[in-house]
């Protein structure tokens, strides 16, 4: 099949490339049942029933569609403990669409992060990446390591339209280098596209010039290719160089410079669970193999069924279609352009797999210790139970070393798009309701922890409000604790 080139044309609209066989029916709630199940969840989306949720922007992650030919080939699972004729089909698509010659299957991405840290990373060592990711730091962090963030300034800027935001600042990467020493340097961690900073790529030349700068040095590369087929998108249409470049090459082109990756097949994959560990080098291959018996299962499953596997190899088939990867960052980009239209405050450019609204903007009454993404999340699903998440100082944590609370230049609300799930006309409700809730966001208050987990806070963390116990007041309702005016 022959591939569009990048360029939009100019006057033709582009359509899901999928028409629905199976429909799963939703749930509506009143106002009144969301503000009790919101406070039953100590205002953290993350401890709400999904079957009170409408629209559910969560994550992106295991959260999508599969294709009728993806259920097809659940049926042709291998379940043999070893050996199964899933993971060859799997290993070999790997392999030609990725490029890296070892495959290691992994229950998901963190289960090759953990992995990946506990064989690279030692004790005092620094992890330089472009932006931390939650469970990667921590996995580096548990095995020993410091992550330390070389990311463009730019990328912590939400306004600024810079193409390629998620792009390492080679200077801040050469100061670490010099600071440290390349042998206190295990790898550069590399995320395509960049998640905490709102869903932004890497150009090829930044790919190419960091992956350079490390290999001099003796510095090997790994990226999260979690959702390196997006970042790909973005490079063939934001790049002119790549506007007639296929999506597999410039995938495979972007591989090329790594040494390996870490991928949660739960995103690009198109899978509802499953990742894998990817390397070139024999003998790290070989440490890997030795700590996925332990952890995950044996290295032909990883943790996944057969079954799992298949889906997962049918997928990174269909994730790197043109056709598929455009209606997927398009839709996004269709509900961050009705926000921005409306003057809400959003992370730009609207990213690939979620529109970032910008708590700190939205809610500039509400300091970052009380978490306004936090509270701005929670009085989205009061208004309309649509879910979305905090990506901001809940989801930062506490400092390793210090003990203290990170207040990231980040503030924000994830709405995340789960691929080929909902219709624009869901796009168009939640835009509808996050518009409202713009018009009276004076309304909306702080909150504070009631519980903290230790690791991964975010998750498992219970807040109330810091003013009553409604996390948006009615319009008429005073605000309690204030002094109440008198005439006397
Ligand atoms: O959720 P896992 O363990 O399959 O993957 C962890 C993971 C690694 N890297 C990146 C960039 C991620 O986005 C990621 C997981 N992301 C989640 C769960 C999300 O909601 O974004």
């Amino acid at each position: 099949m022959s591939e569009p080139d990048g360029k939009q044309p100019s006057r033709r609209s582009w359509a899901e490339p999928y028409k629905i066989k199976v429909v799963e029916p939703l749930k509506m709630t009143t106002p009144e049942q969301r503000r009790r199940a919101i406070a039953e969840a100590g205002f953290n989306t993350f401890l709400l029933r999904s079957e009170d949720v409408y629209i559910d922007l969560l994550t992106d992650s295991g959260t999508g569609a599969m294709s009728d030919n993806q259920w097809a080939g659940m049926m042709l699972g291998d379940e043999a403990y070893a050996g199964s004729r899933n993971f060859y089909n799997l290993e070999a698509t790997v392999r030609e669409y990725y490029g890296f010659r070892h495959v290691i299957p992994t229950h998901q991405g963190r289960g090759a992060e953990h992995i990946l840290s506990q064989i690279a990373v030692h004790d005092g060592d620094f992890v330089p990446g472009n932006m931390y990711f939650t469970t990667t730091r921590l996995h580096q962090e548990l095995a020993g390591g410091q992550f330390v963030d070389v990311v463009i300034d730019e990328a912590h800027d939400p306004e600024n339209e810079h193409p390629f935001k998620g792009n390492v600042d080679l200077d801040k990467l050469k100061r670490l280098i010099d600071k440290v020493g390349a042998k206190r340097i295990p790898y550069f961690c590399l995320h395509t596209t960049v998640n905490m900073g709102g869903g932004q790529p890497v150009s090829m030349d930044n790919i190419r010039e960091t992956s350079h700068l490390c290999h001099n040095h003796g510095i090997r590369v790994f990226l999260d290719a979690t959702r390196a087929v997006e970042n790909a998108y973005f490079i063939k249409v934001r790049d002119a160089a790549f506007h007639d470049v296929s999506i597999v090459a410039i995938l495979l082109q972007i591989c090329s410079f790594a040494d390996g990756c870490t991928m949660s097949g739960k995103k690009d994959c198109l899978v509802n669970i499953g990742g894998f560990l990817a390397l070139n080098d024999d003998d790290l291959a070989d440490e890997a193999r030795n700590m996925v018996v332990i952890y995950e299962g044996l290295h032909t499953y990883g943790g996944m069924a057969g079954r799992d596997m298949e889906a997962m190899a049918r997928g990174i088939v269909e994730s790197v279609q043109f056709d598929h990867v455009r209606a997927r960052v398009g839709q996004v980009e269709y509900l961050g352009e009705r926000l921005i239209q409306a003057g809400v405050p959003v992370m730009r450019p609207v990213g690939g797999h979620g529109v970032f609204v910008d708590a700190k903007a939205f809610l500039p009454h509400v300091p970052q210790s009380q978490f306004p993404a936090q509270a701005l999340a929670a009085a989205l699903y009061v208004d309309s139970g649509v879910r979305g998440m905090e990506r901001g100082a809940v989801s930062a944590g506490r400092d390793a070393i210090t003990g203290e609370n990170r207040l990231p230049k980040l503030e924000l609300v994830r709405l995340t798009l789960p691929r080929r799930v909902y219709t624009q006309a869901h796009m168009d409700v939640t835009a509808e309701s996050i518009v409202d809730l713009w018009d009276k966001r004076d309304r909306i208050c702080g909150l504070e922890f009631t519980y903290e987990p230790k690791y991964l806070r975010f998750f498992r963390a219970r807040f109330k409000p810091t003013i009553g116990a409604e996390i948006l007041r009615d319009q008429d309702a005073p605000t309690p604790g204030a002094q109440p005016s008198t005439t006397r």
